[in-house]
């Protein structure tokens, strides 16, 4: 079985490190500290079990500026990537380090679910950052 990931998220979000955790090796670039570190997009395969995953990293939103247009770049290459991919994806990982769901996450679900696919693809909501948390419900 194949398997087509498409994982997006806030930039810093930790899509790659989610990656390399799946994969359990050490396949994609995590940045270092808060600068974009993901461009246009990588693709990944690895297996988990006798599933054939192809991950698909992708650049980081961020929010709006008032002097630069740079936040638009990442819609443009997620509609890109989308257009390649057509119908062939499978789940959206929507990842986010936030304590609560900010506007830029609550976009992506949006652009993700109601633009790109019409509510026709999973989106799973992953929580990063979480290990200092006392319990894991909070
Ligand atoms: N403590 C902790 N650190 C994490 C976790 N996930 C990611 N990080 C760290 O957060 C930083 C950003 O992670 P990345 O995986 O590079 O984030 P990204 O979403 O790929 O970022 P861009 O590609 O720049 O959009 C790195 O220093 C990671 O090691 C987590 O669950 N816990
Ligand atoms: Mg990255």
């Amino acid at each position: 079985m194949t398997l087509n990931v498409v994982i997006v998220g806030e930039t810093g979000a930790g899509k790659s490190a989610l990656i390399n955790l799946l994969a359990n090796e050490c396949m994609a670039l995590v940045s270092s500290d808060v600068t974009s570190c993901t461009g246009a997009f990588a693709e990944y395969t690895f297996s988990v079990d006798s599933t054939e995953v192809h991950a698909y990293d992708t650049m980081g939103f961020s929010s709006a500026r008032v002097d630069s247009l740079s936040h638009l770049v990442p819609y443009e290459r997620a509609y890109n990537l989308i257009q390649s991919l057509k119908t062939r994806v499978d789940l959206v990982f929507l990842c986010t380090n936030k304590d609560r769901l900010n506007l830029v996450t609550r976009q992506i679900y949006h652009l993700f679910n109601d633009f790109f696919f019409d509510g026709t693809v999973p989106i799973a909501l992953i929580a990063t950052h979480r290990e200092k948390e006392q319990s894991m419900e909070d």
